[in-house]
C-alpha cells in the first residue's frame, strides 16, 4: 500500500498523499466506514481520490459559475441554408450563462419562402403540435403564443443574420427547431445545457 501510494503521488502530491493516509487511517479505525475500509488498498486509495476529486470539482463549479455571472459569455453560431438545413445538430451552454446566439442564413432565398429562425423549446414540448401552432402564427413570424419557448431568434431570409442574447436555462437537453412551416422535420437539434 505504501509503495502504491508513493508511486501515485510521485512527489507532486505530498500533501494529498498525507491526506489520503490520514483519511485511510481514520476510515480503517472508524466503525462508520466499514465498507470503504474493507476494500483492497488499491480501491481504498481510488475511492479517497474520487472523494477528493468530487470535492475539488464542486469547488471548481462554484468558481466557474461565479465567473460566468461576471463575464462568462458563451458565443454560439449556427447557419441555415436554402436546403432547409442547419449546419449543427448540437449547441452547448452552461446553466445560467449568458448565451449570445447568432443565426446566419447562408442561402439566397427570401424569408417568405425559405425563412429560418431558431427556437429553443422547453422540456417536454411536443414538437409536431408546436409546429402546428407555429404554422398558424404567420403574423408573429411563426412564434405561437404560449409558454413553450425559452428563446427564439427573428425570422430571416437568405444573406441575413440575427443575434439574440439570453440566459441558459437549467441543466438539460432541450430541442431547438426552425419554426417556419414544414422546416422542423429537418431543421432541428439539441441545445445541451451542462
Ligand atoms: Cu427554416
Amino acid at each position: 500500500m505504501k509503495t502504491e501510494i508513493t508511486n501515485i503521488s510521485k512527489g507532486r502530491f505530498t500533501k494529498t498523499t498525507l491526506m489520503i493516509w490520514v483519511v485511510a487511517f481514520l476510515l480503517g479505525c472508524g466503525g462508520g466506514a466499514k465498507q470503504e475500509s474493507a476494500t483492497s488498498s488499491k480501491s481504498e486509495t481510488e475511492s479517497t481520490s474520487e472523494q477528493e476529486a468530487t470535492e475539488s470539482t464542486s469547488e471548481q463549479e462554484v468558481a466557474e459559475s461565479s465567473e460566468s455571472t461576471e463575464n462568462g459569455l458563451i458565443t454560439l453560431v449556427i447557419n441555415g441554408n436554402d436546403q432547409m438545413r442547419f449546419d449543427k445538430e448540437e449547441l452547448r451552454a452552461k446553466a445560467g450563462a449568458t448565451v449570445e446566439l447568432t443565426l446566419n442564413h447562408t442561402g439566397q432565398l427570401p424569408k417568405q419562402s425559405m425563412g429560418h429562425n431558431l427556437v429553443i423549446l422547453k422540456l417536454g414540448t411536443d414538437i409536431p403540435s408546436f409546429g402546428q401552432k407555429a404554422f398558424a402564427a404567420q403574423d408573429n413570424e411563426y412564434i405561437p403564443e404560449g409558454d413553450e419557448v425559452i428563446a427564439h431568434t427573428a425570422l430571416i431570409g437568405g444573406g441575413e443574420t440575427t443575434t439574440i442574447t439570453f440566459t441558459a436555462p437549467a441543466k438539460g437537453t432541450y430541442d431547438f427547431i426552425c419554426s417556419f412551416p414544414g422546416h422542423y422535420a429537418l431543421m432541428k437539434g439539441k441545445f445541451i445545457v451542462e
